[in-house]
């Protein structure tokens, strides 16, 4: 019928370069942009049919992150804003692979019939689109753009230039009738921000104070032309933003990923930055890492890991329901008993594990790759998460929000009231600022300076929680990085046999050794990673390990 003439001529134009094999990883698609254009009209195809099945409208998102400016990459996004049903990813990998119009129907038809979707229903598939600054982005878009044509009648919203969580937020939002232009976006994020720092307790001290300019690295990305946006209507902390685009090149010498893999300082960031709080971006501004410029003849920083802004955001949120908590003991409302879990991969610092469990929360482990921890994070009240890198955020419970909500609502609440009433507006405000779909660079930093408003604290305090252990990353080049396989959430090689053994033999001559290898799913290379008790002994191991692997 129509449709199938429509998929077999359209995707004729599309297919795949030979023998060019992808899957769709812990980020979706990625590779170097010149030979995706067949991989993202595949995903627009995708796009269309997760819509069609969900009877909702899902995000397609234009993106290589933190990857050199030549990839690029794709990845969908589902009606709660969260990443696409894991469920889904066998049918994406056999579709970018197909190898003819005939393969492509047929797959099509097939995966149609198996999950029940039905063409041409009253309900149309509608897809938001967004890209980040990279240059390919546009004409990929036009593929993105041509897959979901294919399918008679969906619908494609083009929203232009977006962070990653931008389009995430906006998908949720409107998949709940809320409003979701980027002027929302930007409004509620400057709201949420000054109606917490509006409840700190005041500060009789100035010296307890912390600096009020924040130096942003925004990696040449999309993040720095965004932070103008929220600069104009942010009142209490001074945005001072660098490499926003025209300075260099995208995520090449600066970034969140650069920034904490290398551990200096970005390009125009230096010696003369010493004693400011810094905070450095992904290029598409779904992560970030703080650091300190700490020596004024070399770029060494001290680094504020995902790990360190995890412990502070716990750190304050448990605060609050110990207020909440001491009058509940006293009776003022009914018991509430929330659950609050923390969601880590195996690339925490092992120093941050044992503060987190040491402040007797409960610490749980996924494999890398958001997905993985966002869906453990929602089995709690408050399941915060963050990978070292900076990828993460706070979800709240529907029975949480709906708690808090009600006691907002008493009719003795009053909103310049108690400690105790101060602290529910807090965790309103947080619900309101963080970003529940995804991890939130914009969002996330606003949280850490507001917090840090609250503590008082400086970036050196901060840091201080806890000590780092000495901890070292490699990349190593293997001819087929799919030949390790791993299980217990990355930590051990199962594949190939006797390779684990080897590892752990060369651990255990280290003091506080830790190692693991694992095949990265979005670059060509499997990653070293190893904790010891120094730097040159930790060194040593990653190097040793690496020889093994490669
Ligand atoms: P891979 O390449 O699978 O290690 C990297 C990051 C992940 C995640 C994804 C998506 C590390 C070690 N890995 O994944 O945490 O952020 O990219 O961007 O940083
Ligand atoms: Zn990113």
């Amino acid at each position: 019928d129509q449709q199938i003439a429509t998929l077999l001529t359209s995707s004729a134009q599309f297919t795949p370069i030979p023998g060019f094999k992808i899957t769709y990883g812990t980020a979706g698609f990625r590779a170097n942009a010149s030979v995706l254009s067949s991989t993202v009209f595949c995903a627009g195809i995708l796009a269309a049919l997760r819509s069609l099945k969900t009877g909702k409208m899902v995000g397609l998102m234009i993106t290589a992150s933190h990857n050199p400016i030549d990839d690029n990459g794709v990845k969908i996004a589902d009606p709660s804003g969260g990443m696409m049903a894991q469920t889904w990813e066998p049918f994406a990998d056999a579709l970018v692979g197909f190898q003819s119009p005939e393969e492509l129907v047929q797959l099509v038809l097939e995966f149609t019939k198996k999950e029940k979707i039905s063409f041409g229903g009253p309900k149309s598939a509608v897809i938001l689109l967004g890209r980040d600054t990279r240059p390919s982005g546009k004409s990929l878009l036009e593929c993105a753009k041509r897959g979901i044509a294919s399918i008679i009648g969906a619908v494609a919203i083009n929203m232009g230039i977006l962070t990653t969580p931008q389009l995430h937020w906006m998908v949720r939002c409107r998949n709940k009738d809320i409003n979701a232009s980027e002027y929302d976006y930007f409004k509620q994020l400057s709201k949420s921000f000054m109606s917490l720092v509006g409840l700190n307790p005041l500060k009789e001290t100035t010296s307890s104070k912390p600096n009020s300019t924040l130096l942003i690295d925004a990696a040449n990305g999309v993040g720095g032309e965004k932070l103008h946006e929220v600069k104009k209507s942010l009142m209490g902390i001074e945005l001072q933003v660098r490499n926003s685009g025209k300075e260099g090149i995208l995520n090449d010498g600066v970034g969140a990923d650069f920034v904490q893999k290398e551990k200096v300082a970005p390009q125009g960031f230096g010696p003369s930055d010493v004693g400011m709080r810094c905070v450095s971006l992904d290029g598409d501004a779904d992560r970030f890492v703080y650091f300190r410029v700490i020596s004024t003849d070399s770029n060494k920083i001290d680094l504020i890991d995902g790990d360190k802004i995890l412990s502070l955001f716990a750190l304050f949120i448990k605060a609050q329901l110990n207020i909440l908590q001491k009058m509940d003991d006293k009776g003022a409302g009914d018991q509430f008993v929330t659950r609050i879990g923390v969601v880590q991969t195996a690339y925490a610092n092992g120093a941050s594990t044992d503060y987190l469990r040491q402040l007797g929360l409960e610490v749980a482990f996924t494999p890398t790759g958001v997905k993985y921890l966002h869906e453990k994070a929602a089995e709690y009240d408050i399941g915060i998460y963050f990978e070292a890198n900076g990828h993460g955020t706070i979800l709240f419970s529907d029975t949480f929000l709906s708690m808090i909500e009600a006691r907002v609502n008493e009719p003795m609440f009053s909103s310049t009231g108690s400690e105790y009433e101060r602290a529910i507006l807090r965790l309103v405000a947080v619900t309101q600022l963080i970003n529940q779909a995804v991890g939130d660079a914009l969002s996330g930093l606003l949280l850490v300076e507001a917090i840090l408003q609250y503590m008082g604290w400086s970036i050196e305090t901060w840091s201080k929680l806890y000590r780092d252990l000495p901890s070292r990353q490699l990349k190593i080049k293997v001819a087929d990085r799919t030949a390790v396989i791993t299980a217990n959430a990355e930590t051990q090689v199962v594949k190939p046999f006797g390779l684990q053994k080897m590892i752990d033999s060369e651990t255990a001559k280290y003091t506080k050794g830790r190692c693991f290898i694992r095949p990265s799913g979005t670059e060509d290379v499997i990653r070293v990673y190893a904790e010891a008790s120094t730097q040159e002994a930790v060194d040593t191991l990653a190097q040793s390990v690496g020889q093994i692997v490669g």
